[in-house]
């Protein structure tokens, strides 16, 4: 029997063997489905909180009116079908039995003085930004004492580790004379709370205990801590949250729910085992799906305790020796993920679904929405490159989609991805060309014109998002004609010209598992398809809303799903495109544009701190100092390229200005001279303004 640490110690081993026994169910569960990844704890000492907001949406909607505070309250999705369906209910309105699986009309019947509140819509869909905006500012007064991971759009974890290392050594409770009341009002799992005794008294002997170990005494900092936090939160946005304190993400999340709203709950080491017990296992994290089924119907687990009875190398036996070693340890509360240091989503996403009769039929509604929504997710990369410096690499398009007049519908529309290009009118037709592509390929062989198809659901998403390195100014800034406004000027290349000028290639989505995505549903008794669903942290109220999830962090807003239902053609109603022939075009120029030297090989070249090199065709190298308008010379954006390496084609795409500018470049023997110093119109002017006072 492998103790406590020992069961860690063993996994690193045992990882690398080669899986010998793994079941038929095994293999079919990996194939669809991620698997957990056992991870070693770092310490049994971390203290590790999880900030997960009160009815998110209806507190936002409260602050902006006050009159809804201490109300029965409810928001609802935009679509006003039989009064809207919930996604977020008031403490008071729970009161009356009111869930967000219900629509507005039911939610009047249990509770008629209930106020429901509509979710802001832009772009007839949902618009989530003034909740996103509020999860900021949450994060921002979290992020404050530790390690800051935001997990969905109103839930957060964070490593205190060392706040609490630094409190025990400075400021340890046991030498407190008061104990801040909040704190106070703390719930301490497995601290035995007589029927009359002063529950507060008790919580803080707790706290305050010199006989402590240095886990429970860390662990009592942490609760100081997160008490003070969540005080600030509520004195600087109005918002309340709860929380939940242990030593690592699992139990913390777990904690965080036991006791809402505006509550805190800690977990001592002591107590881990008794808060598992009787746990069902479907509703923890990764066991909702196939794996978790396949523990109560192999195993007859039903609850962790359930779990904990079997051995580690009969788990591993069943499930190999990764998964195996990841349900030993999940059984005992291990688990060795880290907060991952990250205040900003891993992706953007903007989608909708069509239920029913609103689903898309031809290729101009599907263009016209997905105009739309690629809007709004240019507007947020927009954003998150100004305010975050952070750009997004990938563009992903997603679609549900079925067949009429074919007895074969169960096929996916297959998500596809492409390098991402800034600026709307770019990713408009980059998406357009993806669900072309997605299209044809979800026919196969057989001519689309001859078959009809409904799209019920579109996403696109903006994933792989890096930091703009310190000291660059975006090129996509440039391309978009826009002032730069970053304080240095050196030309960003290599991710960022990427971003602003890469050709569109098609790819199977390998990515698209890993695109953090949500689809709310507004209808919660209908399955979300399963490729809409997102894996991972992002969604990590998946256990409690399986099939209800929506409104999160890179958040798509959707509909009620609608069943298929048969129908004509409806291509013939547009003007006939041939989709093969269409998708021929893509992929010709997609070939082409993968084959030409295009102006992000130019930039590429670019050495931003070298002295501006000009290769003539024939073969002579020119220096060329570059210079501000007003004469001084220019240190930081000095750089190389080849000018043969230019190609001619991507020249239109510049603005005017600078249009004949290059051209000159590229004849040099005519006019080599054409960078002058102090002239007012030149590529390194203007991107030099920036550092131009
Ligand atoms: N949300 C949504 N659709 C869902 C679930 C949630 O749009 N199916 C949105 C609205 C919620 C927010 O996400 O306010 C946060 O979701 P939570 O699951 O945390 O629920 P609440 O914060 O509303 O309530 P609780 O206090 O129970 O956490």
């Amino acid at each position: 029997m492998h103790g406590w640490r020992n069961g860690l110690g063993v996994f690193n081993g045992l990882a690398r063997l080669h899986l010998k026994s793994q079941s038929s169910e095994l293999r079919s569960m990996q194939k669809g489905d991620e698997m957990p990844v056992a991870r070693r704890e770092s310490s049994d000492s971390r203290v590790i909180a999880h900030i997960d907001m009160d009815c998110f949406y209806v507190q936002v909607e409260q602050r902006k009116r006050p009159e809804l505070k201490g109300q029965p309250a409810a928001v609802v999705q935009y679509n006003s079908w039989k009064g809207g369906g919930l996604i977020a209910v008031s403490y008071e309105a729970r009161k009356y039995g009111v869930k967000r699986s219900m629509r507005g009309y039911e939610a009047k019947e249990v509770c008629p003085i209930i106020q429901l509140v509509q979710v802001p819509v832009a772009r007839g869909k949902a618009d989530l930004n003034a909740y996103r905006e509020a999860g900021s500012e949450v994060v921002s007064i979290l992020a404050r004492r530790g390690r800051c991971e935001r997990a969905s759009i109103d839930e957060v974890y964070l490593d205190l580790t060392e706040a609490a290392e630094t409190m025990l050594a400075a400021a340890p409770p046991d030498s407190l004379e008061i104990v801040n009341e909040e704190a106070l009002r703390s719930h301490i799992l497995g601290l035995n709370q007589e029927d009359n005794s002063d529950v507060k008294e008790n919580v803080r002997k707790w706290i305050c205990r010199s006989s402590a170990d240095r886990r429970d005494k860390l662990l009592a900092c942490g609760v100081l801590i997160v008490a003070d936090l969540r005080m600030q939160v509520l004195q600087d946005t109005q918002f309340t949250c709860s929380a939940g304190i242990a030593h690592n993400k699992m139990l913390a999340k777990l904690a965080s729910a036991m006791n809402k709203p505006a509550q805190q709950t800690a977990v001592p080491f002591s107590s881990v085992k008794g808060l598992l017990a009787s746990f069902p296992i479907k509703k923890m994290k990764q066991l909702g799906g196939k794996l978790g089924s396949s523990l109560q119907t192999d195993l007859c687990v039903n609850t962790v305790g359930d779990l904990w009875q079997f051995s580690q190398e009969k788990l591993q036996e069943h499930y190999g020796i990764n998964t195996g070693t990841w349900l030993w340890n999940i059984a005992r509360g291990i688990n060795g993920d880290e907060v991952e240091g990250r205040l900003l989503p891993k992706s953007h996403g903007s989608g909708k679904t069509f239920p029913g009769p609103s689903a898309l039929k031809n290729l101009s509604s599907v263009q016209h929405w997905l105009n739309g929504l690629c809007e709004e997710l240019s507007e947020r990369l927009q954003s998150d490159l100004e305010h975050n410096r952070r750009i997004a690499r990938t563009l992903t398009l997603h679609a549900h989609a079925y067949k009429t007049n074919s007895s074969d519908q169960q096929v996916k529309f297959p998500s596809k991805s492409c390098s991402l290009r800034y600026g709307s009118p770019k990713i408009q037709e980059d998406a357009m060309n993806l669900f072309q592509a997605g299209l044809r390929e979800f026919y196969g062989s057989s001519n689309v014109i001859q078959h009809g198809w409904r799209i019920t659901g579109l996403s696109v998403s903006a994933s792989k998002i890096v930091a703009v390195p310190s000291g660059t100014c975006p090129i996509t800034k440039y391309f978009q004609g826009q002032q730069p406004t970053c304080s240095s000027s050196k030309l960003l290349v290599g991710d960022c010209t990427e971003v602003a000028y890469s050709s569109v290639s098609f790819s199977e989505d390998e990515d698209a598992d890993k695109i953090h995505t949500t689809i709310s549903n507004e209808d919660s008794s209908i399955q979300v398809p399963s490729y809409y669903q997102s894996d991972g942290a992002d969604v990590s109220k998946e256990a409690a809303t399986a099939t209800s999830t929506s409104g999160r962090e890179s958040c798509l807003e959707s509909n009620l799903i609608g069943s298929p239902s048969t129908m004509s053609n409806e291509l013939s109603c547009e003007p006939k495109p041939d989709l093969h022939t269409l998708d021929r075009q893509v992929r010709k120029k997609s070939s082409v544009d993968k084959g030409k030297s295009s102006i992000l090989n130019f930039f590429r070249r670019v050495n931003s701190n070298s002295p501006l090199q000009m290769h003539n065709p024939a073969g002579g190298t020119q220096d060329h100092t570059l210079s501000h308008s007003d004469g001084s010379r220019l240190e930081t954006e000095l750089w190389h390229y080849k000018v043969d390496d230019i190609d001619p084609s991507v020249i239109d795409e510049l603005p005017p200005e600078f249009q004949e500018e290059i051209r000159a470049w590229l004849r040099p023997h005519k006019r080599p001279n054409t960078v002058k110093s102090g002239s007012n119109v030149s590529i390194a002017s203007f991107f030099s303004s920036t550092s131009t006072p």
